[in-house]
């Protein structure tokens, strides 16, 4: 350890640690609009600066270790007219629309401006011409406002350095800067696959999800159309944080209650279509493992993310063979709610509304795929759920938990964990092993070795009758193109990849932690394992026990594979 004092008084901090970790870890709250968790520092805002003792040197936090007998100030008048200037030439630079912006509500910079009293037209003079560019909405998903952008580069980095894409840069210099696609590409003509994960980390309005939330009121208002909600296995988890819970409570029957508030005519659960999704990937990768199947490599790679679905179609093509055909969870409930429910319940699918409510930004773009009929006709981010719900003035941690509707509402274990990382392999996996060898597995028999340091690759092997299966959990896209560039990927026969960070509890679509960036590893790691509270707490842990699923296939799909199971629950995919 070293011994430092800050603020006059003593501190103890990890040698080799940054003066930002090590006083954010000793309670300090210390502005920066640029750092990201788990990333070098970057060294750019400038506004974690703090003072050292006898020199009277501003250091930036995020760049400074700490060193044995370094004496700091952090709020020193120095400190705080630093902080204040730094604020005050962004604003010199940011249209003042605060009053309608997308990010009102947690905007960074609107928060530190008034919490370090920056004025407004405290610098005066030319502005960077992209405060004159219009908005581009090019994608169905994201929209780039780069009259907001204040270069912090979150969202540069966050693409490149986790998720290896590198969709967006720095372009220009001077006051011709900004940040955009190259060669003047709009983001749907670029290589970017919607993840959303700039999305999440932009401390301003630069970037945000396409708006959905004013067509689902529409829906809910129109008398003639019934509207029907779906909750993915992560918002669960999540959306109480918006309403001062930690990150993690539960809240699926109170989310379930608030829907009903709102006006939604039925009440369905993402995590049935998840419990579909596994008796129908178990038997495709049975079907592989057989080598019955024309044209069906292994590994066999789950296809649940659009993201990563997106990506494999963008960079990798010629892998597309590897991909699952299953439909993603929520696209199979959209797709037996009008195809089946409607039927059943005497409903004119043309009148039936479907709304995925997700921690996702990609999902808005996979509900656009031709190939998936329009089975989901709206699809809303976790944030634009708990819009909606501050819109109607529902506290939802005070509403009393209501169950889901029959039919689509019954979920196992096994389906809740998809949400994390690593959730749908297992899920696969307890469902495979009793297809294969007619019993089941303790759930959490199941160790997984991480493949080298922190490269987001686990592996295991399971023993399924007289063959092992090889397996492996990919942790972000980055890690995805190192396991399909290795000679390591044709020796394996099933690999889960999610796009983002831990998972979905990570998604692009989640809330932004009440702690901020600060804040986000932590809350990502809560949200997994309430999930796997729930799973472990659950009285069935494995898809193939669901009763409503084996009722949908014994009245309706026949068995996982058949050839109607194709038709509604598979997809195929565009090089
Ligand atoms: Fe996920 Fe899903 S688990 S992708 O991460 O597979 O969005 O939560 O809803 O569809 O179930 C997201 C989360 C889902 C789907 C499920 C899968
Ligand atoms: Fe990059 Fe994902 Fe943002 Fe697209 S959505 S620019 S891929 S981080
Ligand atoms: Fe969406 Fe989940 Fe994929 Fe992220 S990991 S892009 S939240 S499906």
């Amino acid at each position: 350890t070293v011994r430092l004092t800050v603020d006059g008084r003593p501190m103890e901090a990890r040698a080799g640690q940054t003066l930002l970790s090590a006083l954010r870890a000793a309670g300090y709250e210390i502005p920066t609009l640029c750092h990201l968790e788990g990333l070098p520092p970057f060294g750019g805002c400038r506004l974690c600066v703090v003072e050292l003792a006898g020199s009277g040197r501003l250091v930036t936090a995020c760049t400074q270790t700490v060193a044995e007998g370094m004496e700091i100030q952090t709020s020193s008048p120095a400190v705080r007219e630093a902080r204040r200037q730094v604020l005050e030439l962004l604003l010199a630079d940011h249209p003042q629309a605060c009053l309608s912006c997308a990010r009102s509500d947690d905007c960074e910079l609107r928060v530190l401006a008034a919490r370090w009293g920056a004025r407004v037209g405290a610098y005066v003079g030319a502005r960077r011409k992209a405060q004159d560019e219009a908005p581009d909405v090019s994608s169905e998903v994201i929209v780039r406002d780069p009259g907001k952008c204040i270069l912090c580069g979150r969202c540069v980095r966050v693409c490149q350095e986790v998720q290896g894409i590198g969709a967006v840069d720095f372009v220009g210099r001077g006051f011709d800067v900004t940040v955009a696609p190259g060669f003047g590409a709009s983001l749907a003509e670029s290589g970017c696959v919607y993840c959303g994960q700039c999305v999440l980390r932009c401390p301003v309005g630069a970037l945000y999800e396409q708006d959905h939330v004013e067509r689902v009121w529409q829906a809910l208002h129109d008398p003639s159309t019934r509207v029907v909600a779906q909750i993915a296995p992560a918002v669960r988890v999540s959306v109480g944080e918006a309403f001062g819970t930690a990150p993690g409570a539960p809240l699926t029957g109170q989310i379930v209650a608030a829907l009903r508030w709102l006006g939604f005519d039925y009440v369905f659960d993402t995590n049935f279509g998840a419990d579909l999704t596994v008796m129908e990937e178990a038997a495709e990768l049975l079907r592989r493992l057989s080598g019955t199947g024309p044209r069906e490599p292994l590994p066999l790679l789950t296809s649940c993310c659009p993201a990563w679905v997106k990506y494999l179609e963008h960079y990798f093509p010629e892998r597309l063979a590897h991909l699952s055909t299953c439909r993603s969870p929520h696209e199979m409930v959209g797709a037996v709610v009008k195809q089946h429910f409607a039927a059943r319940a005497g409903i004119d699918p043309e009148r039936l509304f479907v709304v995925s409510i997700m921690p996702c930004t990609a999902k808005k773009f996979e509900a656009r795929r031709e190939e998936l009929g329009g089975a989901v006709d709206a699809v809303l981010t976790t944030r634009e759920f708990i819009r909606m719900l501050r819109q109607a003035g529902l506290d939802v941690t005070r509403l009393a938990p209501e169950p889901m509707d029959p039919l689509l509402g019954q979920s196992t274990g096994a389906a809740v964990i998809f949400g994390g990382s690593g959730g749908v392999a297992q899920a696969a996996l307890r469902t495979a092993y009793h297809m294969a060898t007619g019993q089941d597995l303790t759930p959490d028999a199941l160790e997984w070795t991480e493949l080298g340091a922190g490269g987001g690759i686990r592996r295991l092997d399971v023993a399924l009758g007289d063959r092992v299966l090889r397996c492996a959990i990919v942790d972000g896209l980055r890690a995805a193109r190192a396991l399909l560039e290795s000679p390591e990927f044709e020796r394996l026969d099933f690999v889960e990849v999610m796009a983002c960070p831990g998972g979905c509890v990570g998604g692009g679509g989640q809330p932004r932690p009440a702690a901020g960036e600060a804040g986000s590893v932590e809350a990502r790691l809560a949200r997994a394992s309430a999930l796997a509270g729930i799973d472990r707490a659950s009285p069935l842990r494995c898809a193939h026990h669901n009763p409503e699923v084996q009722a949908l296939y014994a009245e309706w799909l026949g068995s996982p594979g058949s050839e109607r199971s194709h038709r509604v629950l598979h997809t195929h995919y565009r090089p």
